[in-house]
């Protein structure tokens, strides 16, 4: 069995994943302090069973057996961690780690249609993640940064005017459709704090909300046919608690329509829901060569699957 950790800006999930599947699964608020980190992770796993292997998704790009973040503003209080050491010293086995949208990227490519081989998963949560499949590898990249497409540079800008995102870049897709950005964006229109889960409740009412669900759809839609364009893929895949809110991905495809007709690809949602990160990261963890933990360029020692 399989031991998964799925860490996200705002949850940390712990789940046991035997053949693919989902068998015991727990979940908490995302600590804030590396003291809080490590008692969450003891509470997690208190009466699990001694695992095989441990798998990790983590937002932030994982190099060397390090976290590192890419927008400085999650869980900033980690970056650097040394989380697979971290992790050797409560495990006794094999530890293999992903970044949390490239590990979702591989579960919903290993269950969607067989004949797709070019998938982009993007995930549209506390930030903006993305994981990328293309002729049925997954790719990690040279320093575990492929598929960041939360921090690609787009025309759509947020409600407030183009901004510096985190990263360092200005007018990232991470700056308009997050979680955070939406809740940044109502604050900014409504002059009260609402988080995203309230805008959506709004945008049926009110069309200032539904201003900024729309406007993100837009952001995300420009991000596909940028990918589309540069990668060929055939679907994308969307995930991620905004991603799955009632209505957000109906949104996102009528916003692909105004896109070129080139890059008119499918919009679904995660087969997987909020397991794609837990999932994806164990069962690339059991193709694993766990003493290769840093796969370079593109992971040709791991299976290709379908
Ligand atoms: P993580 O980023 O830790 O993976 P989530 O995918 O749950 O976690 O994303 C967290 C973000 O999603 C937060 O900004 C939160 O406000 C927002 N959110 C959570 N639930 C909903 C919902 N039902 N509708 C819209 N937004 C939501
Ligand atoms: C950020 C970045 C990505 C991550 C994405 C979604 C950090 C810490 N994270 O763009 O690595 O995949 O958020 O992550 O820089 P989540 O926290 O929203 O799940
Ligand atoms: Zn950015």
């Amino acid at each position: 069995m399989i031991l998964a950790f799925d860490i996200g800006g705002t949850k940390l999930a712990a789940a046991m994943v035997e053949e693919g599947r989902v068998v015991t699964r727990r979940q908490v608020a995302m600590p804030q302090d590396i003291e809080s980190f490590s008692c969450a992770i003891d509470e997690l796993v208190a009466d699990m069973p001694a695992p095989d292997r441990i798998a990790v998704a983590s937002t932030g790009f994982i190099r060397d057996g390090h976290i590192y973040a890419v927008n400085q503003n999650i869980i900033s209080f980690w970056n650097g961690f040394a989380l697979h050491a971290f992790l050797s010293t409560r495990f006794a086995c094999p530890i293999v780690m992903l970044n949390d949208a490239q590990a979702a990227a591989w579960a919903e490519y290993l269950v969607c249609d067989a004949a797709i081989g070019n998938l982009l998963y993007l995930t549209l949560s506390t930030g903006v993640g993305g994981g990328i499949v293309v002729n049925r590898h997954l790719r990690i990249g040279w320093t575990g940064l492929a598929g960041h497409i939360g921090h690609t540079t787009l025309c759509t800008f947020p409600v407030e005017g183009r901004m510096t995102c985190g990263c360092g870049r200005k007018g990232c897709l991470e700056t308009i459709a997050s979680g955070t950005a939406i809740a940044r964006q109502a604050l900014f229109v409504f002059g009260e704090p609402l988080d995203s889960r309230e805008v959506f409740a709004r945008a049926a009412s009110d069309g200032r909300a539904e201003r900024i669900l729309v406007n993100a759809a837009h952001a995300v839609a420009e991000a596909i046919a940028n990918c589309v364009m540069l990668l060929d893929v055939e679907c994308a895949v969307i995930g991620g608690s905004v991603g799955l809110a009632p209505g957000m991905i109906e949104r996102i495809r009528l916003a692909l329509q105004v896109e070129s007709g080139l890059t008119q690809i499918a919009v679904t949602k995660a087969v997987l829901g909020a397991d794609s990160g837990l999932i994806g990261a164990a069962r690339w963890a059991a193709g694993a060569d766990p003493s290769k933990e840093r796969p370079l360029g593109d992971a040709a020692h791991y299976p290709t699957v379908h």
